[in-house]
C-alpha cells in the first residue's frame, strides 16, 4: 500500500460521525485512522433542535476535530427522511416507484447543503483536502464553488449508481450533472456504477470527455471512477477467531445459513426468504434440515416504505414456518434487534452459508465479513447477488439472481451439500481480495487519487 500523499489537513464531512468513542473496524475507524494522520476535521449531523444557524458545535478534538452542524426537526423530515432517504435512497437503488417527491422536501435538502458549504467555507485553509461522503450532501461541492472555494474536493458515493432512465424521475435530473461536476474526483463503488454515471452525463449538454477519460463541464474538470470499499479484513479475522460458539439452541451439526441485513427494501428479504421456502419444498436431500437465521434489525422506520417492508417479511417468514416447522425445528429464525458485531463474527464463522443477495447494493459488506470471518481449513459458502457491488470482485463467491426464485433455490441446495475441496478452493479465492483490498487500501486510494496533480485515466476503475 502507498502511503498519504495529500498536505494540508483532511476534512471529512457524512452524515454520522462518532460523537463518543470510535468504534474499532469500519468506514468510521479507517476515517479516523486517516483524519488522524495528517490532522483534520471531521463534520456530521447534530440531533434536530428548535433553531438552526450557520456555526459549527465543536464535539471533540484531538489528534483531529469534530464538530456538528444544526438543523432543525423540519429540515431533518425534508432533508434526511425526505430528499435523501425517500427520493434519493430509492430512485439510486432502482426503486424510482417508491420516491415521494415533494418540493418541500428539496428545499429543505439545498438549504442544508448550502449552510454546510457555508459553515465549512468559513474554516477552511487554502491546502485543506474535504472529502464528502454520500448522497446526503450531493450539492455542497457546487454550493462551496459558488462561495469562490478552490480547494480539492471529493465525493464517496456508497450506493449504487442510478441508470440514465431511472434519473429521469428525479425533478432536479437536470441539475446532476453539474452538482458532480463540482468535484475533482466522484468515487463510485463498482465499475457498473462509473458506466451509469457517464451514461447520465453524456445527457448533459454542458458536459464534454476528454482525451485521458476525465470531464469537463463549465471550465471545471473532474474525474469519476470506481474504489470498491474494503473492510478491516485482518481485524474482523481475529474477532471471529476469537468470539465463543454462539449459543443457538441447534445440533452442532445442524446446518446454518445466515443473513446479517439492515431491514431495507434493497436487500432483497423477501426473495430471499421466499428463496429459502422454495428450497426446503424441493430439496435434494429431505433429511437435511437447515435453519436459515435472519438479522435484521428496522431502520428508518419513519420512511413508509420501510414499514411495508417489514409487515411484508413477518407474513413471508410466518407463512414457510407454516409450512414446513417441526416439534424441534423452526426453520427461518428471524431477529429483528441489534446483535453485537463479536457475535456476528462468531455466527458468521459457525454458518455453513451466508444468503447476501440484495436486489440492488452498492458494495455489502457483510460478504466481505462472511469470508474474513471462515476457518480456511472448513469455510462457508457465500451465496452472492449479481445487484451487490460487490459481485464485481467476488467472483468466486456462489452468484445467483435473487429475481429468478428457483435458481436461487437451487443454489442453496448447490451450497449446503458442496464439497470441502471445492468450498476451499471458492473461499481461498475470495480471501484474497478481501484482505488485499481491505479498508486502508480504499481509504488511500481515495485520497492518493484525489490528492494527485493530474487525475488520469486507466479504464475508470482502481482494479
Ligand atoms: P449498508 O446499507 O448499511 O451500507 P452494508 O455494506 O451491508 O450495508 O454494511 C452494513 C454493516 O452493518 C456491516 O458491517 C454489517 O455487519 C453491519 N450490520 C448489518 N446488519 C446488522 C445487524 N443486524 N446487527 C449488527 N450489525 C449489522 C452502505 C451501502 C452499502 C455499502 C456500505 C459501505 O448501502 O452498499 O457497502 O454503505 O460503503
Amino acid at each position: 500500500m502507498t502511503s498519504d500523499t495529500r498536505k494540508g489537513r483532511l476534512i471529512v464531512l457524512s452524515n454520522r460521525l462518532p460523537k463518543g468513542d470510535v468504534p474499532a473496524g469500519g468506514l468510521i475507524f479507517a476515517l479516523h485512522e486517516a483524519l488522524s494522520g495528517a490532522g483534520g476535521i471531521w463534520i456530521g449531523s447534530a440531533d434536530p433542535t428548535e433553531t438552526a444557524d450557520d456555526t459549527l458545535t465543536p464535539i471533540g478534538s484531538g489528534a483531529y476535530d469534530r464538530f456538528t452542524f444544526s438543523l432543525t426537526e423540519a429540515e431533518h423530515a425534508g432533508f434526511y427522511l425526505g430528499y435523501s432517504n425517500a427520493v434519493l435512497w430509492p430512485l439510486f437503488h432502482h426503486r424510482s416507484d417508491l420516491m415521494e417527491i415533494t418540493g418541500d422536501d428539496f428545499d429543505a435538502y439545498a438549504a442544508v447543503n448550502a449552510r454546510v458549504a457555508r459553515a465549512l467555507a468559513a474554516m477552511l485553509r487554502p491546502d485543506d483536502t474535504i472529502w464528502i461522503h454520500d448522497y446526503h450532501f450531493l450539492m455542497v461541492a457546487s454550493e462551496l464553488r459558488k462561495l469562490g472555494v478552490g480547494n480539492r474536493i471529493g465525493l464517496f458515493l456508497h450506493i449504487p449508481f442510478p441508470n440514465v432512465t431511472d434519473v429521469l424521475a428525479l425533478p432536479q435530473a437536470n441539475l446532476l450533472a453539474g452538482w458532480l461536476a463540482a468535484h475533482d474526483l466522484v468515487g463510485l463503488q463498482a465499475q457498473r456504477d462509473v458506466s451509469a454515471a457517464f451514461d447520465v452525463l453524456r445527457q448533459d449538454g454542458e458536459v464534454q470527455i476528454l482525451n485521458d477519460g476525465t470531464w469537463i463541464r463549465a471550465g471545471r474538470i473532474f474525474a469519476i471512477r470506481s474504489f470498491p470499499i474494503g473492510i478491516d479484513a485482518e481485524g474482523f479475522a481475529k474477532t471471529a477467531a476469537a468470539a465463543p460458539t454462539p449459543e443457538l439452541l441447534l445440533d452442532p451439526r445442524a446446518p446454518l445459513l445466515i443473513g446479517v441485513d439492515r431491514l431495507d427494501y434493497s436487500k432483497g428479504l423477501v426473495h430471499r426468504f421466499e428463496a429459502f421456502g422454495e428450497y426446503l419444498a424441493r430439496r435434494s436431500d429431505p433429511h437435511m434440515r437447515p435453519t436459515f437465521l435472519q438479522i435484521a434489525p428496522v431502520s428508518r422506520e419513519n420512511v413508509a416504505a420501510y414499514q411495508d417492508i417489514r409487515e411484508e417479511l413477518e407474513r413471508a417468514s410466518g407463512s414457510i414456518n407454516g409450512a414446513h416447522a417441526d416439534l424441534d425445528w423452526t426453520p427461518i429464525r428471524y431477529v429483528r434487534h441489534h446483535v453485537d458485531r463479536d457475535r456476528i463474527a462468531g455466527l458468521y464463522r459457525r454458518a455453513d452459508v451466508a444468503l447476501v443477495t440484495p436486489l440492488a447494493d452498492g458494495m455489502n459488506l457483510v460478504a466481505k465479513e462472511f469470508v474474513a470471518a471462515q476457518d480456511v481449513t472448513d469455510p462457508g459458502v457465500l451465496v452472492l447477488s449479481h445487484f451487490a457491488g460487490a459481485a464485481e470482485q467476488m467472483e468466486a463467491a456462489l452468484q445467483i439472481n435473487p429475481f429468478d426464485q428457483g435458481s436461487f433455490a437451487e443454489a442453496i441446495d448447490r451450497a449446503l451439500t458442496m464439497s470441502l475441496e471445492e468450498r476451499i478452493e471458492r473461499n481461498d479465492a475470495l480471501r484474497k481480495g478481501v484482505f488485499e483490498q481491505d479498508i486502508a487500501w480504499w481509504t488511500q486510494t481515495f485520497l492518493n487519487r484525489l490528492s494527485s496533480a493530474s487525475i488520469s485515466y486507466d479504464g475508470g476503475a482502481e482494479v
